[in-house]
């Protein structure tokens, strides 16, 4: 019976392609997405929520040692944070249920760290709870983050310590309803509170976790949820915790290992590889880009002034979700268990502006004429489904037609300034490059060009384009093409925010990119406004001081720029120990120019660590407040300090000890880190001793600097 009736099938599929009204669907090409996987590429965007035992003790990783009694957060509102990522257009949250202090939120029966040993709530509170309901009120998706390394557990680095985290995640994927994903990150093994050993554990990344068996409990429990981690398997990290993926960006990837002829694994990969993916990889393993909405992933009331504004998540928007990936921004309640107004603003304010900039496809109404339609007069692939804002309706061609032209006749003059354009990914990522033109005074003149599609890319382009046809020219592409969008949107006027930098003879000053007529400005915290002082020319500001600046333009004002400027540094004299060479200058620390570096690190590679100092005359003593660190921001990790000493001295003879302690995440993370001393100390001196490195033999710094108000 069923053999007959395959019979008649594939019969009727036979005659249609006689009479060539209609034709077999492309062949699909290479790895393909799954269902759990085509979920998250619909969702673009979500946010995962730090908080825990570092948002009391200002820290980003903490070492294990902390009293649950720490976390008291009395407003604790779900609602408030998973309502504030909806404004801002995500689609779903990933909680944070155990960082790498081991510090479980919700009530877990594997170890007594856990949030009922916390105040909250009386110690009868479930974050992770609270979290599944808010979702579920909002219409939010759900998804968590079990830390593998665990800085608490006796356990750690024994196989015991493995059941444990499985069981973990068995309780976190069987009391919290349907997750969309379970998020693994790749930062463990070193030192931590152990039980109170307080020692360094090493562990074999590729096997002590059992990676496959713990994958196999997810599928089980979960099957519609997608599995991150720097291998997948079915997201992968992009390899930078700032938020974007390559110019080129594939959904295939092949993960490989550091060490040739080993097994990659988390927190075991040329992670760099990860930005731009594998073409033709094995694997459908598109890219996740984290990044916070604060420069860390904890809540630091030092980072108030900080929090990135609409334009920059917007910026990151493009550069993430507009090259095929995901955005993964970060949330980082502060100790009262709620976001700040000004994050919750900012995420506002961002969503506002992508339904602005997409609300009406500018396409919409064209008439669409393709070189090749598959199956000649077929509807089923006409380009005019590229205008549907359907993901899987498609415009396919005929089978070897790999480089055909679209025409957009549109429905009168349009003005645009963003391309969108998404392949039927259920069918593999298949097109290699495209270019757009557009119809000016008579001839075709190009205004784009790009590489990989697959679930989506963006084009935002640098001036706004009137026209009134628009062609695609597909350039390559292994197979038949099947793209399912063509979008043309236009992105609101803004004026940027102005650039707040200062020169090596210590005069501030503020720019625009974009001419502006006016740049307002506040030195005492204020907001500026119109009516604020008018920046005409460069200000010497000695002790330093938070600047805020706007560009103005008309009756419109821009985004606020707020940046913490340090002592000046005109009078500084840096002297280090480590031998001099043009590479090595101190003065590179000093001089206000992120771009150049101070280093000690030696050509041969095989030389061990030499901790590294550099000692600073400031010129006359002042009242310190806190040290600053700027790493190198050249996306190197060669020299970045992990663990620190800092002294002061008042005659650079008898010095003593101001601080010492540990930048945590560095690596994933560069950013600048602010060293608050317990009290303010007077010196003329200061001298920062590097005692650990996070890759090489000596160290570096693009800028140290220190507050004094
Ligand atoms: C990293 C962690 O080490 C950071 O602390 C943070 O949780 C980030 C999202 O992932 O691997």
């Amino acid at each position: 019976m069923i053999k007959m009736r395959k019979w008649i099938v594939l019969a009727a599929l036979a005659a249609k392609g006689i009479c060539g009204y209609a034709q077999n669907a492309p062949a699909p090409y290479g790895a393909l997405p799954t269902k759990a996987q085509l979920n998250w590429h619909e969702m673009e965007m979500y946010c995962i929520i730090h908080f825990g035992v570092d948002t009391y003790t200002n820290k980003e990783w903490g070492f294990g040692d902390e009293d649950p009694k720490l976390v008291d957060p009395l407003n604790f509102n779900a609602a408030q944070i998973v309502g504030a990522a909806k404004a801002g257009g995500f689609k779903g949250i990933i909680v944070v249920a155990k960082h790498h202090d081991g510090l479980c939120l919700w009530p877990t029966q594997t170890t007594a760290h856990n949030i009922s040993k916390s105040n909250w709530k009386n110690g009868k509170g479930d974050m992770v709870k609270e979290y599944q309901l808010a979702c579920q009120k909002l219409g939010m998706q759900l998804g968590l983050y079990c830390s593998p390394w665990d800085r608490n557990s006796a356990y750690y680095g024994t196989p015991a310590y493995v059941d444990i985290y499985r069981k973990q995640l068995k309780e976190l994927y069987g009391n919290y309803g349907k997750l969309f994903i379970s998020w693994h990150d790749g930062a463990n093994g070193g030192d931590g509170y152990y039980g109170g050993s307080r020692e360094v554990r090493k562990i074999d990344r590729t096997t002590y976790y059992g990676w496959d068996t713990t994958w196999t409990i997810t599928r089980a429990l979960q099957p519609s949820a997608v599995l991150f981690g720097d291998v997948g398997p079915d997201v992968r990290w992009v390899g930078n915790e700032e938020g974007h993926a390559g110019e080129t960006s594939w959904a295939t990837y092949d993960p490989q290992a550091p060490d040739a002829g080993r097994q990659p694994a988390n927190g075991y990969t040329k992670y760099e590889l990860g930005v731009e993916g594998t073409r033709n990889g094995q694997h459908w393993m598109p890219a996740e880009c984290d990044v916070s909405l604060r420069p860390g992933w904890f809540y630091h009331a030092s980072q108030n002034s900080q929090v990135k504004t609409p334009y920059e998540l917007l910026d990151l928007y493009y550069k993430s979700v507009g090259r095929g990936a995901n955005l993964d921004l970060g949330l980082s309640p502060n100790p009262q268990g709620l976001l700040n107004n000004e994050d919750v603003t900012s995420l506002k304010e961002f969503g506002q502006l992508l339904k602005q900039t997409f609300a009406v496809n500018l396409a919409k109404g064209a008439k669409l004429t393709a070189s090749n339609v598959r199956g000649k007069s077929s509807v089923k692939y006409s380009p005019q489904l590229l205008v549907d804002n359907d993901r899987y309706s498609y415009w396919a061609t005929d089978d070897g037609k790999t480089t055909p032209q679209l025409v957009l006749n549109l429905a009168g003059q349009k003005t645009f300034n963003v391309i969108r354009l998404r392949e039927n990914i259920k069918l593999g990522q298949r097109i290699e490059a495209f270019t757009v033109d557009a119809w000016f005074n008579g001839k075709w003149e190009q205004i784009a060009s790009a590489t990989s599609i697959g679930a989506n890319r963006l084009i935002r382009l640098p001036r706004n384009i009137t026209t009134t046809k628009v062609r695609l020219n597909i350039s390559q592409s292994p197979v038949c093409i099947a793209l399912s969008d063509f979008g043309l949107y236009k992105e609101p006027v803004h004026l940027e925010k102005p650039i707040v930098g200062r020169s090596l003879q210590g005069e501030v000053s503020i720019q625009t990119t974009a001419p502006v007529s006016a740049i307002h400005y506040t030195l005492d915290g204020s907001t500026p406004t119109k009516s604020s002082a008018v920046y005409n020319k460069p200000f010497i500001l000695p002790k330093g001081g938070l600047v805020k600046a706007i560009a103005a333009d008309g009756n419109k004002q821009g985004e606020v720029a707020a940046v913490q400027l340090g002592l000046s540094k005109a009078t500084w004299k840096a002297t280090t120990l480590q031998g001099l060479s043009e590479r090595n200058k101190p003065a590179y620390a000093i001089d206000d120019n992120p771009n150049t570096i101070w280093s000690t690190l030696q050509p041969d590679t095989a030389q061990a660590f030499t901790p590294a100092e550099l000692t600073v005359d400031m010129g006359s003593r002042q009242i310190i407040k806190a040290f600053t660190y700027l790493p190198r921001q050249d996306k190197r990790t060669g020299g970045l300090v992990d663990q620190y000493l800092i002294q002061t001295s008042m005659d650079g003879e008898k010095w003593e000890l101001a601080v010492q302690g540990e930048f945590s995440n560095i690596k994933a993370n560069p950013v600048e880190q602010v060293v608050t001393f317990k009290q303010p100390v007077t010196a003329r001196y200061i001298r920062f001793k590097a005692l650990h490195v996070v890759a090489g033999n000596g160290a570096t710094a693009a800028e140290i600097g220190v507050i004094v108000n």
